[in-house]
Parts: C-alpha cells; structure tokens; sequence
C-alpha cells in the first residue's frame, strides 16, 4: 500500500513538473513510435507503396509521418508525397546510414507538435545494409522511443527480370547487380511489385528465381499503383521482424564501385511562357526526351522522374528503365504560364554525360512547346563510397 502510495505521489510531482512543458515533448518521452521502412531499388514503387500505406493508417485515424532520403537535394519523392498532403521530412546529401543522425533529428523534428503513430522511412533505391546500419543502431541507440518493423522490401520487375532470369543479362554491370541482390538478401519480406506489368508466367517465372536465390524469405506478388495483394502487403508490416543469426556480408568495395556507376543529376528548372501550355505535357516530355537520349548513348536508366508543380497542382513522371515507357504518374491536368520542376535523374551514365543530355533536351524541349526553361539548382555526382555512421557486425 506505502509503496503504491508513493509511486502515486511520484507520479503527481512528475506530471506537475512535466506540465510546464508541451504537450509534444511530454508525450515524446512517453510515447513508441513504430518506425517501417520500405526498401528496394531505383523506381521499384517505395514511394508509391507508402503513399498507400500511409493513406491506410491515416484512415484507421493514425498519425503518420513520412522520412524520405537521397544523394542529393530538391528531392521529387519529398514533393510528391506533400501534395498529397502527408507530413514529410526529408533526409538529404547522404544516404541514412551515412547520415544516421540526420535521420534521428528528422524524426524528432516530425514530432515537434505531435508524436507520430508510424513512421515510414524510405532510404534510396541504391542503397543496402539497412538492417546493420539503420535498423539495428535504432534499436541500440533508442529502442525505447521506437518500435522497429519488418524490413520489407520491393523487387523492381524492369530490372529483377533481367537480374534473376540468366537468359534475360543484361542493363546495369555486376557490381550495380550486387546491390540488387544484397537488398533483397537482407528482407524480412519481399514484394514483387507491379504484377500489373507482368503475365502470369513472368510473374510465376519471378516468383520461382527468388525462391530459390532466398528460400527463406517469404515473398508476395503485388501491385502497389492497382491495389492488388495491398492487403497483404499491409499485414507483412504489422508483423515482427524475423530473427537473424547474423547481419548480411557485404563487400563494400562491390558495393561501392556499383553505386557510383550511377551518374546523379538533380535541377530545377523554371517553365514560363506568355501562353498557358499543359503541365502534364511537359512533365512527360522532358522525361521522354530525356530517356530517348540516353537510350542512344545506351546507358541504362534506373529511375529518371520529374515533378512539375505549381502553387496548387502537381505532375509526376517517370521512367524505371531504358527499355520502358515514361509514365504520367500524377496528372495535374491543368494548363499555366509558369511552373516549377524539379528532375531528378539516377543513371548508369557519367555525370558529365547525363548534365549535357538534360541541358540539350530541356533547350530543345523549351523551343518546341515555345517556353523559356531555366536549370538552376545543378547537382550532378556519382555517389562517394558509403561509410555508415554505426554498422553492427554479428
Ligand atoms: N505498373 C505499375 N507501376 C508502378 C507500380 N508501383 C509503382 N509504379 C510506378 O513505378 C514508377 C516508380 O515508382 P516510385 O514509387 O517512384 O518508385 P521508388 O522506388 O520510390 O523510386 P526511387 O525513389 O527513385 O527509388 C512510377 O512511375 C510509379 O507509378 C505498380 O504497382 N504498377
Ligand atoms: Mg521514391
């Protein structure tokens, strides 16, 4: 009786010393967050799979906040998922385990006026060793203000194909293959997105080469952008993630050598006009001239999209692989006089190669559709060899 007497009494003082604080930080001590994240490689669907999946929690009247990451800055993914009205942080300039702390700081900074339910983190699509350098370091470092999920991981059709099926070699080397593989090595679970895109017997043909290549890890078929399997999809992250006896090997001079044979390119651009011209137009445009001139270089693209937005409205397009089509993914279905774009470009190109492609296309673009387009902003790089801020070893 004294003692639980005692604790009531502790609990009073805590509270009345706690009150003189927000609401937010009282709860950020108090509170777990559940932290997802969705893996996988360049245009596998991470992006368009947690816009489904944070529209799901929010309906069930959770509070959801997004984290996304890159090499660069004047991120695409960031933009879209804010006009579609999620919270967003955003993680630039390295990738998560390079830059660990960042993405600690984005997370306390989500929960300023409200500690999120969930959060779903999504790293870049070139990058690997996750559970070493994200998730186990989460789970060390603050594992009582987080509650880790499973590590679920998208397998990109376009690539995988090419990558799993001998027959099918060929598009990037294999050290780019390397990474690949080592995300898939490393899931709790694997998805094999976009069935949409594939006949049955590609899709048993897929199914088939990642069994074998993982045969532990359980695999599901679905389409993020048709809703197919959603539901299971939805489930694999309310499950635990599965005991490991071990982190993942990873060579990381492979590792290294095939993320910098990507070329990175990121601009702004600034479209206007005295004439209203169709956003979605040039959106897909630039994307189609884009990917039309690296196909004659013959580099392999591994996701090239854009978005175009104005004060209101946005569109998205994208290319996933040479051999593709550019998509509209988001149509704003408006016509303006000045927009936005931001392109972001990540191609088995040299930086030098992919800057001189952008500029031309965009000067010829603009001439065509009769606009001034702008670049501004440049970045253009191959990713520097990945050195994780913690990496837990077995
Ligand atoms: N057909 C089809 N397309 C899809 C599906 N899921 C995503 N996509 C398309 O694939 C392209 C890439 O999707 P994103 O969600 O941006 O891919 P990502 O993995 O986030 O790409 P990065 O952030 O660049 O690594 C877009 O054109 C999407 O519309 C799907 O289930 N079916
Ligand atoms: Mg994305």
């Amino acid at each position: 009786m004294n003692i639980d007497r005692s604790f009531d009494d502790l609990l009073r003082f805590n509270l009345s010393t706690v009150a003189t604080y927000s609401k937010a930080a009282v709860e950020r001590f108090m509170k777990t967050i559940r932290f997802l994240m969705v893996g996988g490689f360049l245009g596998a669907g991470k992006t368009t799979t947690i816009a489904k999946l944070a529209s799901h929690y929010v309906a069930q009247g959770r509070n959801v906040a997004l984290v996304t990451n890159d090499q660069a800055y004047d991120l695409v993914d960031t933009h879209t998922l804010r006009s579609q009205g999620f919270n967003v942080g955003e993680v630039p300039g390295a990738c998560f385990c390079c830059n660990f702390d960042d993405l600690i700081k984005t997370v306390e900074t989500l929960s300023d006026s409200k500690v999120p339910d969930i959060i779903i983190a999504e790293p870049v699509g070139s990058c690997t060793d996750l559970v070493a350098t994200v998730i186990e370091p989460m789970k060390d470092l603050f594992g009582d203000r987080f509650e880790l999920g499973p590590l679920v991981v998208l397998l990109k059709p376009e690539h995988g194909m090419k990558i799993l099926t001998p027959e099918n070699r060929k598009g990037f080397s294999p050290k780019a293959e390397y990474i690949f593989l080592k995300q898939l090595e490393e899931a709790d679970s694997i998805v094999i997105n976009k069935i949409d895109k594939l006949t049955q017997e590609q899709q048993s043909e897929l199914t088939k080469s990642v069994n074998q290549k993982f045969p532990s890890i359980p695999v599901i078929c679905a389409s993020a952008r048709e809703n197919t399997n959603m539901d299971q999809v939805i489930q694999l992250f309310d499950q635990p993630p599965r005991e490991r006896s071990g982190m993942m090997d990873v060579d990381y001079e492979t590792y290294a050598v095939g993320e910098a044979e990507l070329g990175w390119f990121n601009c702004k651009i600034n479209a206007a006009s005295e004439e209203r011209f169709p956003l979605d137009d040039l959106t897909q445009g630039l994307v189609r001239n884009i990917g039309a001139t690296i196909s004659e270089l013959d580099c392999e693209v591994a996701h090239l999209k854009v978005i175009g937005q104005t004060m209101q409205n946005s569109a998205v397009a994208n290319l996933v692989s040479s051999d593709g089509i550019s998509e509209l993914s988001l149509a704003s279905e408006i016509f303006t006089d000045n927009a936005e774009l931001l392109v972001n470009a990540r191609v088995a190109a040299t930086p030098e190669q992919l800057e001189a492609t952008i500029k031309k296309v965009s000067q010829a673009l603009g001439q065509e559709l009769g606009l001034t387009l702008t670049l501004s902003n440049i970045q253009c790089f191959r990713p520097s060899k990945p050195t994780p801020t913690h990496r837990v070893v077995n």
